[in-house]
């Protein structure tokens, strides 16, 4: 097996110790950082984004992998940024006002950022306002939002209104999710994408700042 193959492998145990080590070893074999982070960890953890997509594996499981990913980017982040690797797009994430629900926002960070985007997370029980003044101050591409209760999801309509108020409605796309959130309530409230899950909102993520 490949050293690139196997620290894929290592991110699918959660296996951190391991993935370390072998991050470091294909750095000192003189792999490219950039495959070293496509080909192994990215490739490792869109493994893990599809078995929890089909529930083959849990949420321990993802956030384990999730660490082990951590690992291998710390060592890879200073060559990746000094090569001048840049991010493929930026998306502000956050729980809506009122909202303190975190874990499947964490998540889609988490899918987000093995995709290569760069994640801009205001946290939980966050103002319409907000997102889109960081939005706005940080050129980001996408404003996505999390929603765990019937109460709270309709702040995403907000999102969207103060989007179009501040006049960046035509240059963001905003993408909504969590559980009582559907593909019906985003049409509603004018919202682009909606997405049942982290992985897919990961995908469909990348490809808006692809310009797919
Ligand atoms: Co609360 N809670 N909770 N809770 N809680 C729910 C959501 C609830 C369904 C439980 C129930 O009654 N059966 C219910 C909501 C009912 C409703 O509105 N219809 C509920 C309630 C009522 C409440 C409180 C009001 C309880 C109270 O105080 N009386 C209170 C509200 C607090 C507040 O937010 N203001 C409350 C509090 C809490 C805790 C703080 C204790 C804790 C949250 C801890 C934390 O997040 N750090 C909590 C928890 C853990 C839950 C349950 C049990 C689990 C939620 C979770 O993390 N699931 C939940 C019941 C349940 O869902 N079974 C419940 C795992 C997570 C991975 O899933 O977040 O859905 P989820 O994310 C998924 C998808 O939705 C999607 O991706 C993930 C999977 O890949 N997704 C996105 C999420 N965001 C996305 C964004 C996207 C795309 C996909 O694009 C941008």
């Amino acid at each position: 097996m490949s050293i690139l193959n196997e620290i894929s492998q290592y991110l699918q145990q959660g296996r951190a110790k391991n993935v370390k080590e072998l991050v470091q070893k294909a750095i000192d074999e003189g792999i490219a950082p950039q495959t070293i982070l496509e080909e192994g960890l990215l490739a490792g953890m869109s493994v893990v984004g599809e078995k929890f997509k089909n529930n083959e594996i849990y949420v321990p499981d993802v956030l384990i992998a999730a660490r082990a990913m951590n690992a291998g980017t710390e060592i890879l982040k200073p060559l990746l940024v000094s090569g001048g690797v840049k991010a493929v797009g930026k998306v502000v994430l956050g729980t809506v006002k009122g909202d303190l629900h975190d874990i499947g926002k964490n998540l889609v960070r988490m899918m987000m950022e093995g995709k290569g985007l760069e994640v801009i997370d205001l946290g939980i029980d966050v103002p319409a306002e907000k997102f889109v003044q960081t939005a706005i101050e940080q050129n980001a591409q996408i404003i996505a939002c999390s929603a765990l209760l019937t109460t709270t999801m309709g702040e995403m309509k907000n999102v969207v209104e103060a989007a179009v108020k501040a006049g960046i409605r035509d240059k963001v796309t905003i993408m909504v999710g969590g559980a009582p959130v559907t593909e019906n309530f985003c049409k509603s409230i004018g919202a682009d994408i909606y997405t049942a899950d982290a992985a897919s909102a990961a995908d469909e993520a990348a490809k808006v700042c692809k310009g797919q």
